[in-house]
């Protein structure tokens, strides 16, 4: 992919595994890995691909062949472009999923597909997937699915998003999340 110009520059090893133990290195490899993935779903390179596959198509029937070829080259690129958006957060950053979670969210920007890693000791907190009015009353809507393992791994759906934790006076002291999936 990298050849048509579709696709990033591949990552080298040294891109990964930084020469030195410093912190300069380390920050540089991290920076890198994000440019990749950036530039993975950026829309240069989605524009990049479909000026390819105009530029083919004007060379007539003859070239109906390497049209296939393109079209089979984006299909792969864009299967990898969604696998790359599909980000895993944890939610409340090293803190996991505790009390004054509730800004977590802000400053930034989910896509439906990502994945609400909510980290918390077994026993300690559930996370319950509610409603608006279950989040601004820290009610339980009857039915709601509750999670209650600590490592739970939540799927975001399009749209907003409400989690809450439904012990007792946990949401009220900021044990919920509001999170819009784009
Ligand atoms: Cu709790």
């Amino acid at each position: 992919m990298y050849w048509l110009g579709v696709a990033p520059e591949p990552l080298g090893r040294e891109h990964l595994v930084p020469d030195k133990d410093e912190d300069f290195y380390i920050k540089e490899a991290a920076n890198m890995l994000v440019r990749a993935l950036d530039c993975s779903q950026s829309s240069e390179v989605k524009s990049r691909a479909s000026q390819i596959s105009n530029k083919l198509s004007n060379e007539g029937r003859s070239s109906a062949m390497k049209m296939k070829v393109v079209l089979v080259l984006c299909i792969v690129m864009l299967i990898q472009t969604e696998v790359a958006h599909a980000a895993v957060y944890n939610v409340g950053g090293s803190g996991g999923w505790t009390f004054n979670t509730v800004g977590w969210p802000k400053g930034k920007r989910f896509r439906a597909g990502d994945i609400l890693a909510f980290n918390y000791p077994s026993g300690a907190h559930n996370v319950v997937v509610v409603n608006k009015d279950g989040y601004n009353k820290c009610s339980t809507p009857r039915g709601a699915k509750v999670y209650n393992k600590g490592g739970d791994k939540v799927k975001l759906a399009k749209g907003q998003n409400y989690f809450i934790c439904n012990f007792p006076g946990h949401c009220q002291s900021g044990m919920k999340i509001s999170v819009f999936a784009m």
